[in-house]
């Protein structure tokens, strides 16, 4: 097994293009006698294993680039959790160090443990995944004594979206559930949590211009699920803990349709023929717009609420929405409100629907329907997110039937192997990957857990490492010795047959 990395590595590394370079090449093959396991998700682009082993135990000697806060926190955070204290007398040294390598990019790590520990990145987020590294080549919990395998890892993502879209509109979900939920995608080094933050059950993002949209459409929710909103501090405490992870929150305010819970807290936002303009907390989808006939009061609308979303998100990307909605206007909306996106200094991503719409080829589209065109979208040079719903919509089952899940995409469910079997590499303007939690059937945090875990790591996988290097049964053995993290960090996944997990006490259904 170890030799399919190796040469897998080596492959990778002999067809590298703009990738890392190949100086530590070639690959050394180890018998497994002589090496320990190096049980890495996402599998890492080249990785060597050496005979051997470094002894860790009592303290450890830190070196840490002062330019690398958030990754000397994370670090100085798990020595915690393992019980190893930092004493610059220490004879181990684990040393974090920014370099210029090119190669490395943004994100790219190289991790090196011989005789001492070396990390090294050109940025802070990339030596927080060189932390994550480290992290699963250790135990999930204390030890009188750790000993690490030698190896050296280089390391760079394949996409640079690597994300995961919450519906925290339908039932919302805690900031505290968040703040896990970022803790857990930072372990796969996952960097975008997309959080859908209205529609029609509920509006969860405080606009201070408009109060009665949380105190009505924060109010209400779907039919079993939960209510609630984020203050603009809540949302800024968010964005930081989530930028201290290497993760970048991208709101999504969704219009001009899938706004019942808008047009219920302002009702001159409906059209004056609309008769139902309470809250709503049914399953349906597609029947509620702004009034696109009334520019002066929708546009103000829209550019007043964006401005609040922009002062509290320092995303790039910001989601507009887009989906789902008939209306003769529809495309001139889009227009309007990538343009407006663009002149506020940001760029908009819509819903794949929004490529009808004359924008400009910078504003993203994000796939949902596997059968939808998206041809000529790419011709013109959009960049795409994949999230094609019959491998991507997780609130479909784990398997099939599962109870409190859809499968109006995809009858079977999107179970583990479908979700890994993703091949983006067809999607020439893909920029990355996002898997996406639709919650008008996931009311609970323990649901929540269950239709998250394992799935996302298989998404993190898919985003993270070249097609040529992966494989379903490397990933199963390796996600497999991860368990004991997944419990650690209190995870209720689901008890996935594939993985041997099933002896797990089953997560909400
Ligand atoms: C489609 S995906 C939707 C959502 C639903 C989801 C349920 C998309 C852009 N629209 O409104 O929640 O299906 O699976």
């Amino acid at each position: 097994m170890k030799h399919s990395v190796a040469l897998g590595a080596l492959l990778a590394c002999l067809g590298a293009v703009a990738t890392i370079g190949c100086s530590q090449s070639p690959s050394v093959a180890v018998s497994e006698a002589t090496a320990l396991p190096a049980h890495l998700v996402p599998v890492p682009q080249s990785l060597e294993t050496h005979p051997g082993e470094l002894r860790l135990s009592g303290t450890v000697n830190l070196d840490v680039d002062a330019a690398a806060p958030h990754a000397r926190r994370a670090l100085e955070e798990a020595l915690a959790g393992w019980g190893i204290a930092v004493d610059q007398a220490a004879t181990t040294r684990i040393r974090l160090r920014l370099t210029d390598d090119a190669a490395l990019g943004e994100e790219g790590y190289r991790l090196v443990v011989a005789d001492d520990v070396q990390l090294s990145a050109r940025t802070d987020t990339g030596l927080l995944h060189a932390v994550q590294s480290l992290r699963q080549l250790l135990p999930a919990r204390a030890q009188p004594a750790y000993r690490l395998p030698r190896v050296a890892v280089a390391d760079v993502p394949a996409y640079r979206w690597r994300g995961l879209s919450l519906d925290v509109a339908r039932s919302f979900l805690s900031v505290g559930y968040l703040e896990k939920t970022i803790d857990r995608m930072a372990f796969f080094k996952l960097n975008r949590l997309h959080l859908h933050l209205t529609d029609d059950q509920g509006w969860r993002i405080e606009i201070k211009r408009y109060p009665r949209l949380t105190e009505i459409g924060g109010a209400s929710a779907v039919k079993g699920g939960r209510s609630g909103y984020y203050t603009q501090d809540e949302l800024r405490h968010l964005v930081a803990y989530a930028q201290a992870r290497g993760i970048t929150i991208v709101p999504e305010i969704d219009l001009p349709g899938h706004v019942q819970a808008a047009l219920a807290s302002y009702n001159e936002l409906a059209c004056d023929d609309v008769e139902n303009l309470s809250p709503y907390s049914g399953l349906e989808v597609g029947f509620s717009v702004l009034c696109l006939d009334k520019p002066d009061v929708v546009y103000s609308f829209v550019r007043n609420v964006l401005e609040e979303v922009l002062a509290i998100f320092p995303s790039k990307e910001i989601h507009v929405g887009g989906d789902e909605i008939q209306h003769l206007l529809y495309a001139d909306f889009v227009a309007r409100a990538a343009a407006m996106v663009d002149e506020m200094g940001r760029t908009a991503i819509f819903w794949e629907e929004g490529s009808v719409a004359d924008t400009r080829p910078n504003v993203l589209l994000q796939f949902w329907n596997d059968g939808y065109d998206i041809r000529a979208a790419v011709e013109k040079g959009h960049p795409l997110i994949l999230s094609p719903c019959s491998y991507f919509y997780i609130d479909h089952g784990n398997y099939a039937g599962q109870p409190e899940t859809y499968d109006w995409c995809r009858k079977e469910g999107v179970p583990l192997a479908r979700l890994y079997d993703f091949d983006p590499t067809p999607f020439k303007t893909a920029v990355g990957i996002e898997a996406a939690l639709w919650t008008e059937l996931v009311h609970t945090d323990a649901a929540a857990d269950n239709r998250l875990w394992p799935r996302l790591a298989a998404a993190a996988e898919v985003a993270w490492s070249p097609a040529g290097q992966r494989g379903y049964e490397g990933f199963v053995r390796r996600m497999g010795a991860l368990r004991p993290h997944l419990d650690a960090m209190g995870i209720r996944y689901h008890p996935e047959p594939d993985l041997g997990w099933a002896d797990a006490a089953p997560g909400a259904e």
